[in-house]
């Protein structure tokens, strides 16, 4: 790859940290991976592709103005269940003013994403993209592995389940099924998705109007014909195309306040395309959220 004479983030980075309108951090940890390690090499691969990426939107929204803070790298230690106060912390003193980016990492990295976020925007609810809830108390082998993400990010961060909507669920351990019901999150299938986007953005968007929304991307809730570098593919999937217009219908009727795209997963992927997805998503939640007038 060839990026001679290119900058990171389209060129975007630069900005101060105190003055950002969005402020990138990552988070190369996959020490919760029970079954392939590959994503703490993601941040430094995603940021090096960034420097492909032009910053002008899909649909021609140019992105040139938007204020890019890279904070680098956090490093949360051999285990997360100790670190992510450490990395929450770091992240919680971003400006409010600014929008955050996170690049895991596993999905426990999660955690001190959403704890960070909690702290920052006490009434946020959580958009949780994936093709598995995370909701288990205990998982393979552990209370801080991956099955257990969105569980422990959810205790340590106080959110109230029934502020959580899950979009391209289709992988549940029995136990995540019950707490799904037993507490009012709003799941939305893959199959719903495919069968009527239309309708299943609706219903997401019903829930989330008007609110401040943290986004969370689990890159296999992609197809893993769209995104095969990842810790565990799951077949029938979202298209790249599919989450791109979920994201655009319900960010269009709430009010962003960040982005966490975790599980990409450098060494399983194939050609970049799973890194170059996670850009052309995480650019376009740019210019979803941006829009010019921060
Ligand atoms: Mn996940």
């Amino acid at each position: 790859m060839n990026l001679d004479g290119l900058l990171p983030w389209g060129g975007l980075a630069g900005a101060p940290f105190d003055a950002a309108d969005m402020v990138v951090a990552g988070i190369p940890y996959d020490g919760s991976a029970v079954y392939r390690k590959g994503a703490a090499l993601a941040p430094a691969r995603i940021r090096s592709l960034s420097a492909a990426m032009p910053p002008v939107t899909e649909d021609g929204q140019v992105l040139q103005g938007l204020r890019v803070h890279d904070m680098g790298d956090l490093d949360v230690g051999p285990d997360i269940g100790e670190g992510w106060m450490r990395v929450a912390e770091h992240l919680a003193a971003v400006p409010l003013t600014s929008l955050l980016t996170v690049l895991g990492g596993d999905h426990c990295t999660a955690i001190a994403t959403i704890a960070a976020q909690a702290r920052r925007h006490p009434d946020m609810q959580v958009l949780w993209v994936d093709a598995h809830p995370d909701l288990c108390d205990f998982s393979r082998g552990g209370r801080w592995t991956c099955g257990c993400a969105m569980r422990r990010a959810l205790e340590v961060s106080a959110i109230d389940p029934a502020r959580v909507v899950i979009a391209g669920g289709r992988d549940y351990d029995p136990e995540e099924v019950e707490f799904i019901k037993a507490t009012g999150i709003l799941l939305v299938s893959a199959r719903e998705l495919a069968a009527d986007p239309a309708a299943a953005a609706q219903a997401i968007g019903d829930r989330l109007a008007g609110k401040k929304v943290h986004v969370s991307f689990d890159i296999d809730a992609l197809d893993p014909a769209f995104a095969p570098g990842t810790e565990i593919p799951s077949a029938g999937g979202m298209s790249t195309r599919q989450a791109l217009d979920l994201l655009g219908a319900v960010l269009a009727r709430t009010s962003p306040v960040g982005f966490d795209m975790v599980e990409v997963s450098p060494p399983f992927d194939n050609g970049d395309i799973t890194s170059f997805a996670a850009l052309k998503l995480i650019f376009e939640f740019w210019g979803m959220s941006w829009n010019g007038k921060r």
